[in-house]
């Protein structure tokens, strides 16, 4: 009788005791911040930029009161907290929630379930996110260990990307006039160009680290609009986690990162001092037509003596070698690599085994005719547009998730959105001659529970290119990819329902396909999206409606009292 209750207490325990609550405020003001010699009024949270990490252990709650004080719209996401039965605290503008608007405030209110490692949080409204953002580490529970050996420090890596201008007039005028938006003027690690651009080598991040120890560096790509090669010079990196969820380590020179992703890597420094200082860079994989900021962000590992006598000396100063900017064969064959620990112990999710709806999206860019009696500067004439089967996604003025859960969807949006492309065509062959998208906000209804797959097929139309789709609410299964156009009869045979790697975002190859599965177990409106801003703006995104379940712990709660109004 008492070793019964003594088993039933301890094997509770780990569930419920060790839990707690994390308060934040984040104060979203302007300040001065100088880079490459410019300095403008940067909008960031607190005053912090990148802004502050946000730190969980898994099983807390998380309440973020976000406060605006700055004259644009504003809202926060959680990127890739599975934000289970939580929806109205997943954030992204006009379909979860509407902004939060000068002067006021809304308290995001979410727990952290079967997710450890690391994840980021960024703005979701229009290019906000461009200033807007930071690391959100979730520790594992306090009884738990790491799959590895406690790393001797753990040091975020934030990529992001820099415009002298403000990024919100950067959008704005892309839209307006159908062209590309003006590239970025620099690529950042924790907001620092670093030594390879004009007036910028004191804004250089330098890792000071000790021989014969392992760091654990948790990357992140805040970019908007490039997927990164990485790589430190002399030094090889373990790949032990990737989007908050373990994966069997492998070892790699170069890291792939696309926006949206989060991977941790592990690095065993050198087991004596060099007398060598050696360059971490980062730079874009890019096979699109269009142009891309080709640089170059750099900091430095430094090996640092205790009793430093060499540190004023010259040292040898190596260089990493980074892959073609071109080299989809090195994508492939990294991405390739990501397999799910597949352990009970350290993963909650399993891939689905069959499915009961199939999808087939086309993603690619795409154009909209030029409104009369104005003049575009998109392609021929034309204004870019992006899609999903050729629906260029508009955004309503309400929040969709406020429509559907009031039941005012009438002239919100229709639930009619295409599985299958309606004109199909050889996607990576010669591009069709009509390239208008059409416009809508078509969604998919999907009853809880049901099990989806989806096959993404990138086109060629203005130029096959690497698209990372990111899923709100969801992790998803990578169970296939490929080269060329998928083939329906032949593909699904060699898709991995063993130990596919599990994550929130994943790069459709540029001129390939990519298959993933997930089960559709979290009631909400969820927006999936290329995690290429100016991509999302020019229509890129869709949205799932997942119903209730039939258990009143399958249903969405009524939204918090204080959620903006539109
Ligand atoms: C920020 O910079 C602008 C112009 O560069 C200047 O006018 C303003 O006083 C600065 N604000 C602060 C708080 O330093
Ligand atoms: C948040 O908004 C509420 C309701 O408008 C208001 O009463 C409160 O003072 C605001 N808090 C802050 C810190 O702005
Ligand atoms: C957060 O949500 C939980 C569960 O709905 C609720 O009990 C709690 O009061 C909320 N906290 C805040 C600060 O809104
Ligand atoms: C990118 O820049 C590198 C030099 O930094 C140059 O060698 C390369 O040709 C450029 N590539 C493109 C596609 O512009
Ligand atoms: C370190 O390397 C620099 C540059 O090669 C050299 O000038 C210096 O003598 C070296 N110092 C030691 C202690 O080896
Ligand atoms: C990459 O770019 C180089 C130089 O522009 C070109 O010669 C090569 O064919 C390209 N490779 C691929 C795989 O597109
Ligand atoms: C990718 O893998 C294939 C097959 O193993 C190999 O032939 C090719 O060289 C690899 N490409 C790169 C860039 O590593
Ligand atoms: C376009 O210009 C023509 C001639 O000036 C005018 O008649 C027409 O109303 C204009 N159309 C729009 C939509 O402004
Ligand atoms: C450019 O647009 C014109 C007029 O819409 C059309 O006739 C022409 O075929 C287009 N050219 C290309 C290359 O798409
Ligand atoms: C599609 O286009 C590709 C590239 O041009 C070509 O190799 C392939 O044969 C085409 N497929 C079909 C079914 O026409
Ligand atoms: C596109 O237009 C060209 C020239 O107008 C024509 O030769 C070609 O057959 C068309 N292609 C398709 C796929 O309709
Ligand atoms: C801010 O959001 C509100 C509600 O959607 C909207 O009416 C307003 O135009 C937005 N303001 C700006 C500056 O975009
Ligand atoms: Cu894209």
């Amino acid at each position: 009788m008492w070793l019964l209750v003594g088993l039933l207490v301890s094997s509770m325990l780990p569930e419920v005791a060790f839990c707690m609550t994390r308060y934040y405020t984040f104060n979203i003001v302007q300040h001065n911040v100088t880079r490459l010699c410019h300095t403008k009024g940067l909008i960031s949270v607190n005053g912090k930029f990148p802004g502050p990490t946000l730190v969980a252990r898994e099983g807390d709650r998380v309440i973020v009161k976000v406060v605006n004080n700055v004259k644009n719209n504003i809202t926060i996401h959680w990127h890739g907290v599975r934000q289970l039965r939580s929806g109205w605290a997943d954030g992204p503008a006009y379909v979860t929630q509407c902004p939060i608007q000068t002067g006021q405030n809304y308290t995001y209110n979410f727990t952290i379930t079967g997710q450890k490692g690391t994840l980021f949080w960024h703005a979701h409204i229009s290019w906000m996110r461009a200033t807007v953002y930071g690391p959100m580490i979730i520790l594992p529970r306090r009884n738990e260990s790491y799959p590895f050996r406690k790393p001797h420090k753990e040091v975020p890596i934030v990529f992001g990307e820099w415009w002298n201008a403000d990024p919100e007039a950067v959008i704005s005028q892309a839209l307006q006039t159908g062209a590309s938006p003006n590239i970025s003027d620099a690529y950042t690690i924790n907001g620092l160009p670093g030594p390879l651009y004009n007036c910028s080598s004191k804004d250089t991040f330098k890792l000071k680290v000790k021989p014969g120890k392992t760091y654990m560096l948790r990357l992140i790509n805040a970019a908007m609009n490039d997927e990164l090669f990485f790589s430190i010079a002399n030094h090889s990196l373990i790949i032990v986690e990737a989007d908050a969820v373990y994966v069997k380590p492998f070892v790699t020179n170069v890291v792939l990162i696309t926006p949206g992703q989060t991977t941790n890597v592990l690095l065993k420094t050198k087991p004596y001092y060099p007398n060598a200082t050696f360059l971490m860079a980062a730079r874009p994989y890019f096979t699109g037509q269009g142009t891309f900021d080709n640089s170059t962000v750099a900091g430095f590992l430094e090996y640092e003596h205790p009793s430093d006598h060499s540190s004023n000396e010259k040292k040898m100063v190596f260089k990493p070698s980074l892959p073609p900017i071109n080299s989809t064969s090195f994508v492939a064959n990294f991405t390739k690599k990501f397999r799910s620990l597949n352990s009970p112990k350290y993963t909650s999710a399993t891939v689905p085994k069959t499915v009961d709806k199939q999808f087939f999206f086309t993603v690619g860019l795409g154009t909209s005719p030029c409104p009369e009696n104005t003049t575009c500067q998109g392609p021929n004439g034309t204004k870019f547009a992006a899609s999903v089967n050729n629906v260029s996604f508009a955004l309503p003025t309400t929040a969709l998730l406020q429509a559907y859960f009031f039941k005012n969807s009438n002239g919100v949006y229709t639930t009619d959105f295409p599985s299958n492309p309606t004109n199909p065509f050889n996607y990576t062959g010669t591009p069709p001659n009509k390239t208008h998208v059409s416009n809508g906000t078509r969604l998919i209804v999907l009853p809880f529970n049901t099990s989806v797959e989806v096959v993404m097929q990138d086109t060629s139309i203005l130029g096959a290119e690497s698209h990372p789709l990111h899923l709100h609410g969801f992790n998803f299964f990578v169970v296939g990819e490929g080269s060329g156009n998928y083939n329906p009869k032949k593909d699904p045979a060699s898709f991995n329902l063993l130990d596919p790697v599990e994550r929130n975002t994943f790069g459709v190859p540029s001129g390939g396909w990519v298959a993933i599965r997930f089960l559709a177990d979290n009631p909400g409106v969820w927006f999936m999206h290329c995690h290429f801003d100016v991509h999302t703006s020019w229509g890129l995104r869709m949205a799932w409606i997942v119903l209730d379940g039939l258990l009143a712990s399958q249903k969405l709660p009524p939204p918090p009292s204080d959620l903006p109004k539109c």
